[in-house]
C-alpha cells in the first residue's frame, strides 16, 4: 500500500463530483456559455467576496494571466524570493510579460520584509528603475511549510502597496487552507487584495481547474490572458462541475487534513534523527530534514532516504536543500499517517541514521 505525501494536487475527484461531471450541462465557455463554468465563476466570485471570478485550467495559469493582467511591458513586479511565482512558474511574468521579477526576502512564516517592499519600489521618476506595477503575496506559503498570513498581516501589505499605488495579487492556491486554519471565512483573507488565484485541484480534490477573482474590469483583461496564453477552454463545464462539488463539499473537511497533518509532525518529532519544528505546522504541509549525528543530510542523502522511504510505501518530495515536504489531503486517515510513520523509521533505521 502506497500512501502518497508529495503533494495535495495527487488527491482524486470524490464520488460526488465524477457524478457531477458525468451529468454536467456545458456549452462553448470561450462564448462564455457554458452553464456550468458559469456557475462555478459565480459561486467563487460569492465565496471569495469578490465581483467575478474566471476559471483557468492551472494554477500556474491564473498567476501568470493576473501578473499580465496587472503589470505592462517593462512594469517590475515584485514577488517573495520563495515564492511559487518566483520559483516554479518558470518565470511566466518576464519571459512572457516583460515584467522584470523584483525579488523581497520571505521570513520563516510566509511573510514579506516590508521595509524591503517599501525601498525597492519605483515610481517611475528615476529613469534607471523599471516603475513597479504589482506586489505578489502567498497564502498558505508552499516553500515556508503551509504558513498562514492572517488579516493583520495582509493589511500591512496592502496598505504599504496601495498607499504606493501599486496592486497586490495573492497567489491563494491554499486559500482555504490558511481560512481553515484562522477560522474565517475566505473572503475575510480576500478582502483587501486586488486579485486572487485558488486551486479547486489541491486540498479541494478537483481533478483539474483554479479560479482567478477580482473586480470586474480585472477579470475582463484576465480573459482576454487566458486567451493569449491558450486557456480558452470550450465544453469545460465536465471540470467546472467537480469544481462546484469542491467549493460546496470539501472545504469544511479541510480541518482533518490539518489534524493529520499535527499527527504527521508530532509522530516525526519523535524521532531524534528528524529535525522538525511542529509549532510552525498549521495547515497540511509539513517541512522537516534528517539529520546524522547531528548533521543534517546532503541533498543527496536526503534523495537517498526518500526513495527508501519509498520502498516501505512512503512517497514524500523535496523542496531543496536537504528539506523534505510532506502534505496530507483527501484519500488519507489517521491510520495511513500511522502507517507513513512506521515506514519513515524503518527507512531511517536501514539507513543507519
Ligand atoms: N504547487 C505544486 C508544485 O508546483 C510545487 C505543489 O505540489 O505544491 N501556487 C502555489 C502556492 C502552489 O503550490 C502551486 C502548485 C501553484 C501555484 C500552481 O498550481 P498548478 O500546479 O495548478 O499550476
Amino acid at each position: 500500500m502506497i500512501i502518497d505525501l508529495r503533494s495535495d494536487t495527487v488527491t482524486l475527484p470524490s464520488p460526488a463530483m465524477r457524478e457531477a461531471m458525468y451529468r454536467a450541462e456545458v456549452g462553448d465557455d470561450v462564448y462564455g456559455e457554458d452553464p456550468t463554468i458559469n456557475r462555478l465563476q459565480e459561486l467563487a466570485a460569492e465565496r471569495t467576496g469578490k465581483e467575478a471570478a474566471i476559471f483557468v485550467p492551472t494554477g500556474t495559469m491564473g498567476n501568470t494571466a493576473s501578473v499580465l493582467a496587472h503589470a505592462g511591458r517593462g512594469e517590475a513586479v515584485m514577488v517573495g524570493d520563495q515564492s511559487h511565482i518566483y520559483r516554479y512558474e518558470v518565470g511566466g511574468a518576464s519571459t512572457l510579460g516583460g515584467s522584470p521579477m523584483y525579488i523581497i526576502p520571505t521570513d520563516e512564516h510566509g511573510m514579506l520584509d516590508l521595509h524591503k517592499i517599501e525601498t525597492g519600489i519605483s515610481d517611475g521618476s528615476d529613469e534607471h528603475a523599471a516603475p513597479t506595477a504589482l506586489l505578489c503575496i502567498e497564502n498558505t506559503h508552499n516553500r515556508c511549510g503551509g504558513t498562514v498570513l492572517n488579516p493583520e498581516q495582509i493589511a500591512e501589505l496592502t496598505d504599504l502597496a496601495h498607499s504606493h499605488n501599486i496592486k497586490v495579487h495573492m497567489d491563494g492556491a491554499r486559500i482555504f487552507n490558511a481560512a481553515t486554519a484562522l477560522g474565517l471565512p475566505v473572503s475575510a483573507l480576500a478582502q483587501r487584495v486586488d486579485s486572487m488565484m485558488f486551486c479547486l485541484s489541491k486540498g479541494l480534490s478537483a481533478p483539474v481547474g483554479s479560479m482567478v477573482v477580482g473586480s470586474r474590469e480585472f477579470i475582463h483583461k484576465v480573459h482576454r490572458m487566458r486567451k493569449l496564453l491558450g486557456g480558452g477552454m470550450r465544453q469545460a463545464g465536465v471540470i467546472a462541475a467537480a469544481g462546484i462539488v469542491a467549493l460546496e463539499q470539501m472545504v469544511d473537511r479541510l480541518v482533518e487534513d490539518h489534524e493529520h497533518c499535527k499527527q504527521l509532525a508530532h509522530g516525526l518529532a519523535d524521532y531524534p534523527q528528524i529535525a522538525i519544528d511542529v509549532e510552525s505546522v498549521v495547515t497540511n504541509i509539513v517541512n522537516f530534514s534528517v539529520r546524522n549525528a547531528q548533521q543534517p543530510l546532503t541533498h543527496e542523502e536526503t534523495l537517498r532516504f526518500l526513495a527508501r522511504a519509498q520502498q516501505y510505501g512512503v512517497l514524500m518530495g523535496t523542496m531543496g536543500e536537504g528539506t523534505i515536504r510532506a502534505v496530507t489531503h483527501y484519500g488519507l486517515d489517521a491510520e495511513d499517517i500511522q502507517t507513513a510513520l512506521h515506514g519513515i523509521r524503518r527507512a531511517l533505521i536501514d539507513m543507519q541514521l
